[in-house]
């Protein structure tokens, strides 16, 4: 029979099953994180982001080691921009748009080196890899299909930004009827106020959203 898992979460306890739940890690990929990429190109300050790595890090071995399945996505559009709304492109820095040729390459284009995830956190063979168009997960992706073959019915995210990323893949999995806890610690923005907000509209008014949860609830739960 299935162990049902508890997690200690806000607003009430997040109780899942391993077999039917998946990690999901937004877009922990150079361009937000390392200077020079997409996330710099907007005007941020991406050292915040750097904080959460550890945690991250922590937290994805708890989850490989207790045999979760993991998907990582990427925000990225193909090389000729086809799925890359105008509207889109034309919002970012006049300087260093999307497609632009970077420090890390094209910036935010599939197979470019701004896009690959950061080393600390790097897909294991076998593990899902998503590349995004949006700024959710569903939205022209293979995602929708890939969890119904799984089976999955809980989803806890991690990555970056979290109002941005994180936020948009979560509200909309929700929409689809997916359980959703954001580990707040796993996350971050280049807004600390953003993030704070951000948590708390999700677990407002009996977790309109979700849940959310401090790591070491979840590896408590792990066991
Ligand atoms: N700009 C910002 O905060 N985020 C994004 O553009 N993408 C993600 O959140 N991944």
């Amino acid at each position: 029979t299935p162990v049902t898992r508890t997690v200690h979460a806000q607003p009430f306890d997040f109780r899942f099953e391993l077999a039917s739940s998946a990690l999901v890690i937004i877009d922990m990929q150079r361009d937000f994180i390392d200077p020079g990429g997409f996330g710099a190109s907007l005007g941020n300050d991406v050292s915040l982001l750097e904080a959460i790595v550890p945690a991250c890090q922590r937290t994805l071995q708890a989850w490989r080691a207790a045999g979760g399945l993991v998907l990582h996505t990427r925000e990225a559009h193909r090389p000729d921009l086809s799925d890359c709304p105008p509207a889109k492109r034309l919002r970012g820095n006049p300087r260093l748009r999307i497609g632009d040729a970077g420090p890390m390459g094209r910036v935010l284009i599939s197979g470019q080196p701004g896009v690959e995830i950061i080393a600390a956190l790097a897909p294991l063979p076998g593990e899902t890899v998503v590349d995004k168009p949006g700024k959710g997960m569903f939205h022209a992706t293979p995602v929708q299909e890939w969890l119904q073959r799984a089976g999955i019915r809980s989803l806890l995210f991690m990555g970056v930004t979290t109002e941005v990323c994180v936020q948009t893949s979560m509200r909309e999995a929700n929409d689809r009827g997916y359980e959703c806890l954001v580990l707040e610690d796993c996350t971050e923005s280049y807004f600390p106020a953003f993030k704070a907000q951000a948590l708390a509209m999700i677990r407002a008014q009996g977790g309109i959203v979700g849940w959310t949860a401090h790591s070491d609830a979840l590896l408590a739960a792990l066991g």
